[in-house]
């Protein structure tokens, strides 16, 4: 107890000397007293080897040289603060912020968006799968069997690890994965990233992005995917637009098409763009071929469904007036910039 009290006593004598100079020195000075594990902390923690009858006595001196360490720190600060303000260094409160820099989305997710939006409102749910996926969910499931010659316009990029897997050339794998799932009907649109083993130049690259769709239940008809696909560009491009379906192929549909719109640039009078048809191609569809259905374990007497496919690349490339399919993945900070703002 004697001894504390000399120890207290010193370090009141030293706290009096101590010379109030800079902010650095306070919280040297903060620190040894005041800090968690600081001089008033440590002495309260030799309460409890004073005897009994004197823990009163010594809290209220304890208390007091708390007190003390305290004021000094005060009337340290205080003091620092009113030289700043007086030599005009203090930090002025009442200036605006530095504003933080907007980014901005980048348009492939603009249109991804867009898209998601519109077939939402017609009941369509959104599901992901993966990008590296095998053999089977990627060809196989959707009539592309090996050494089918139509394998050759998807090659892609096959792993080392195993040559099963491979890289996906489109996100017909999710709605098969769905498929397997056995819950019918199925309404559902799967946006993602897709690979395909091409030489990069302004209208091809090895990777691009997609949305496919996909609607199976009983007696679902040609009339019901027309008047889907005719509802969303008219919905994404406004109600003036024409479309015209041309018979095409693939492997996985059955009758299969390809909707064109009518040209945004020049209404269909016939410009750079549309190549002097008046009519972009936009999107592939198709009655889903049965056996898709079979392979992926649905009765393909009770249900019939449509499919469709589109590039957002594509379609970004026609809202934004886009000429080279380099500018989406060079993250060139002048392209991304022009479409802040938007959500
Ligand atoms: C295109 C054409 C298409 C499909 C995708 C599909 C998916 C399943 C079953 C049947 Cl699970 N079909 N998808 C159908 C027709 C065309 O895409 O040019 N895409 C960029």
């Amino acid at each position: 107890m004697e001894n504390l009290l000399e120890q207290i006593k010193g370090y009141k004598e030293e706290i009096a000397a101590t010379q109030q100079n800079g902010a650095a020195a306070l919280e040297t000075f903060r620190i040894r007293f005041l800090g968690t594990k600081g001089i008033v902390k440590t002495l309260f923690a030799e309460m409890k080897n004073v005897p009994a009858e004197e823990k009163k006595a010594f809290g209220a001196i304890l208390n007091e040289f708390k007190q003390f360490a305290e004021d000094k720190y005060e009337q340290w600060k205080a003091g620092l603060e009113s030289t700043e303000v007086e030599s005009g260094t203090a930090f002025d409160y009442t200036l605006p912020g530095d504003p933080a820099p907007m980014g901005s989305r980048h348009p492939i997710s603009l249109v991804k968006n867009d898209i998601i939006a519109i077939f939402r409102r017609l009941g369509f749910s959104v599901a992901e799968g993966p990008e590296i996926e095998d053999d089977f969910h990627n060809f196989t499931a959707l009539n592309l069997p090996e050494h089918h010659p139509a394998r050759d316009m998807q090659d892609t990029f096959y792993l080392h690890q195993n040559p099963d897997w491979l890289l996906r050339t489109h996100t017909s794998n999710v709605q098969v994965r769905e498929m397997e799932k056995g819950k019918l009907p199925i309404r559902v649109i799967c946006p993602g990233r897709v690979y395909r083993n091409e030489t990069i130049s302004a209208r091809a690259h090895c990777f691009f992005h997609q949305v496919e769709g996909l609607y199976i239940d009983e007696h679902v008809s040609f009339a019901d995917l027309k008047q889907t696909l005719y509802f969303f560009v008219q919905e994404l491009f406004g109600n003036n637009i024409r479309i015209r379906f041309r018979p095409s192929y693939f492997p996985f549909t059955e009758p299969s098409a390809e909707m064109d719109i009518s040209c945004l640039l020049c209404h269909g009078k016939g410009c750079n763009v549309c190549k002097h048809t008046g009519w972009v191609e936009i999107l592939g569809c198709g009655m889903v071929h049965p056996q898709v259905l079979e392979n992926c374990g649905i009765d393909s007497n009770k249900y019939t469904g449509f499919a469709f496919g589109m590039g957002i690349e594509r379609i970004a490339m026609l809202k934004y007036q886009i000429n080279d399919l380099r500018l989406f993945s060079e993250n060139d900070i002048r392209f991304l910039q022009q479409f802040t703002g938007s959500f």
